[in-house]
Order: structure tokens, then sequence, then C-alpha cells
């Protein structure tokens, strides 16, 4: 199968990184194709940075053969429900995919994110992925994301710091690394602290191809079905859902996508 990660900011370098621990744990019989964005900031880290993400990952989604599932290689999954309304085929944001991973191995988990002003982007995820109950603290670290791409900064060092912290301060069980350039720290930590570290990225992939294994596509009744057809304007005109993927009708909102192979 095909799993196709793509990488929302428009740095390649942390493409490769993400694409090594996808590999790592990737089935021998999974390709994992790399894609990073062209438009749009080179880290994400904040609202702005994300909204603006989105239309650099529709492309990458939208562009090449079709993959079996596709992965969103950015904490805040940026588009995420987007993404789904627009492929049939599976879409995993890494942060989704890292938190329910954590609930199967722990029965509470802190986050361990980038900048300070990240932090209210994973609150929020926690609150709208149910997560409350498990999520005991999201910990900022103000370790830049492309601090991260830096041999000789002080992030690891800072990243362990907070990790310690949260297994001493919140009695959290497990760590979800909270940034996709965490990417290859996670077994290091895991060893050093003795507690599951979760990346996103490995975790959206072995979901990813359990659900494919599982032949599950993207419900196409109700909230995620194609877009409606109807005219965009100004400079998104080209994006209009009728020119780039089937639509739903307005007269037939709840269009029945035939699943294949
Ligand atoms: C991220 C991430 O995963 N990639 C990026 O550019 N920004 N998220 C974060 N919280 O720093």
């Amino acid at each position: 199968m095909k799993i196709k990660l793509i990488n929302p900011n428009t740095t390649a370098s942390m493409t490769e990184l993400m694409g090594s621990a996808a590999r790592a744990v990737a089935a021998p019989g999974t390709e994992i194709v790399l894609a990073t964005s062209r438009s749009g900031a080179v880290s994400i880290e904040g609202h702005y940075d994300e909204a603006l993400s989105v239309l650099g990952t529709v492309d990458q989604l939208l562009e090449g053969d079709p993959a079996d599932a596709y992965v969103i290689g950015c904490f805040g999954d940026p588009g995420l429900l987007a993404a789904r309304e627009i492929a049939a085929a599976p879409v995993l944001g890494i942060a989704e995919a890292a938190m329910h991973a954590a609930t199967f191995v722990s029965t509470s988990f802190s986050i361990v994110t980038t900048l300070e002003r990240t932090r209210v982007i994973s609150e929020q995820l926690v609150r709208n992925y149910g997560m409350e109950r498990h999520c005991r603290r999201v910990r900022a670290t103000d370790v830049a994301v492309l601090e991260l791409e830096k041999p000789d900064s002080c992030a690891r060092a800072i990243i362990l710091g907070e990790c310690e912290e949260a297994l001493r301060d919140d009695k959290s069980e497990a760590i979800v690394l909270g940034c996709a350039g965490m990417a290859d720290l996670a077994k290091a930590l895991e060893q050093h602290l003795g507690v599951p570290v979760i990346d996103g990225v490995a975790a959206a992939v072995k979901f990813a191809e359990a659900l494919v294994g599982m032949r599950l596509r993207t419900s196409k009744v109700g909230d995620l079905a194609y877009p409606l057809p109807k005219p965009y304007l100004g400079k998104l005109a080209g994006y209009a859902p009728a020119k780039l993927f089937p639509t739903s009708s307005p007269s037939q909102p709840t269009e029945r996508l035939a699943i294949s192979g």
C-alpha cells in the first residue's frame, strides 16, 4: 500500500526526518511517499501559519497518483477535516493519532510541544478529540520548530527536562511529542524515561496501515461528504470544488461513494 506523508510546512529537511520515522515503522509492503508543501510558512507555530498551510496540503493531496491513505505531518492537524472532505482514502493527523495511541498504552499522558504560543492549539485539539480525561497537561518548551533541526541547539535537553517534569509533576504515564520535528527523539526519550513516548508520525502511519487493511474509507455521508459545488472567487477560484474532485450535489447532500477494491 502507498501512504502519502504530507508536511504542511515548507521545510523539506523536516519532511525527510518525518520520512525516516515513518519508514522505520512501516510494514514491508508499505511505500511511504513524502510530500512537502510548496506554499506557506517554513514552520507552523500559530493559527495564521496553520490557516495558510491548508492550501499547500490540499495541493499535495490532489497531486500525483492517489495514495491508499494520507498523513498530515504537523501536530496542529491543520486542515484535517477539510482533507477528509476531499479524499475518500483515510486521512490521519499526527496529533489525533498520537493521542489515541497514548490511550492504548496508558491512562494519562502529557503533551510536550514547542513554543508557548502553540499550547492553545494543542489544548483545543485535546478537547476536540475528547481527550480531556487522558491528557493531564500540555507543556510548551519554548523551543522553536526549526531549532529542533539544529544539532548544536539545546532543544533536546530542554525537551527531556520537560518530559521529566511531566512524569514527576503531572503524574503522567506516557508522553506525546507535540511536533513532527520531534519524531527522531521518541525512542531515545523512551529509553531514558522508561515510559511510552509517542511520535504521531509513527502512530499515524501504523493506524493508516490498519485502516487500509480493514478496507475502511472516509464516510461520504454527512459531515465529510465532498464539498458542495459552488463558485470560489478571487485568488481561490481554481480551488472551486467542481474543478478538483467529485462534489456533493445540493439536492443530494448525502452522496454515497462506491467503495472499490
Ligand atoms: C508543528 C509541527 O508539527 N510542524 C510544524 O511546523 N509545527 N507543530 C508544533 N506544535 O510546533
